[in-house]
């Protein structure tokens, strides 16, 4: 179990993502990357593959060269007994309730993945919000973030840019699948102001469903590997129907 929360919520609210140093140690990361490694070679599903998304430097299908890597191994929450425990332990629950959500409900719909960046065909994520897919009452969630190995701009880490989630764009500064349109001059202005998230094994980033962020292509020679969970308020319900209401929550507490 960690000590490392940071229950301070004013840099979240302002930033709309706060990075928790050190949340599990080294030792936890490692294995949790052996279950995972389990399940890589031969490739257990559910798995969306890079093909399938079509992002910048992603091989065109499956059939293609590069076509069978994987992009994420779905349904982590079922899958993975450490990361279970782990996205629902007590103190992330604390954190997420000084983040503001105060009684925390995971959600099975939305990331619940290990985000597996491969040498060679992973690709590189425009610029978006998360909440853009996504049907809840109110686009208040908070996503979980775990560095299961060290995530340097050369593996392609994070980047955000910090209190977009304030920010109400015009429609129009957003390409027809929502993502931030890079030839416009206020788009590149704002994309002037991001941030790399470079994290170390067992670091956290908590961050807001609105907040703007982006990733490369991973250009080293080894995978990496993110587990990722969607976390709202009891209060806040995702809308019948819908995506987000496909599968229940899990309550924290
Ligand atoms: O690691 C990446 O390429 C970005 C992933 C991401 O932004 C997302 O899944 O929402």
């Amino acid at each position: 179990m960690s000590t490392a929360l940071n229950l301070s919520s004013s840099s979240f609210a302002a930033n709309g993502y706060l990075v928790v140093r050190g949340f599990r140690n080294r030792t936890f990361c490692a294995r949790v990357r052996s279950q995972i490694e389990e399940q890589l070679d031969p490739l257990l599903t559910p798995a969306e593959f890079e093909a399938d998304v079509g992002y910048p430097g992603a091989p065109s299908n499956r059939e293609s060269e590069g076509g069978a890597t994987p992009r994420r191994l779905l349904s982590a929450y079922s899958r993975f007994s450490r990361l279970r425990g782990f996205s629902a332990a007590a103190d992330v629950a604390e954190q997420l309730q000084a983040l503001g959500i105060n009684e925390p409900m995971l959600s099975q719909c939305h990331h619940n993945c290990v985000m597996t960046k491969h040498p060679g065909y992973s690709s590189a994520t425009l610029w978006h919000q998360d909440v853009r897919y996504w049907s809840f009452d109110r686009p208040e969630l908070v996503s979980m973030w775990l560095a299961l190995g060290d995530e340097t701009v050369a593996n392609g880490a994070l980047r955000v840019i910090p209190g977009s989630h304030l920010l109400s764009l015009d429609r129009g500064r957003l390409d027809a699948a929502l993502f931030l349109r890079p030839e416009i001059e206020e788009n590149k202005k704002l994309i002037r102001e991001a941030v790399p998230v470079e994290l170390e094994a067992g670091d956290v980033l908590f961050f807001h469903s609105r907040l703007f962020h982006a990733a490369g292509k991973n250009r080293t020679g080894t995978v990496k590997l993110s587990a990722v969970f969607t976390y709202h308020d009891r209060e806040n319900r995702s809308i019948p129907d819908t995506r987000s209401a496909q599968y229940p929550s899990i309550p924290l507490l």
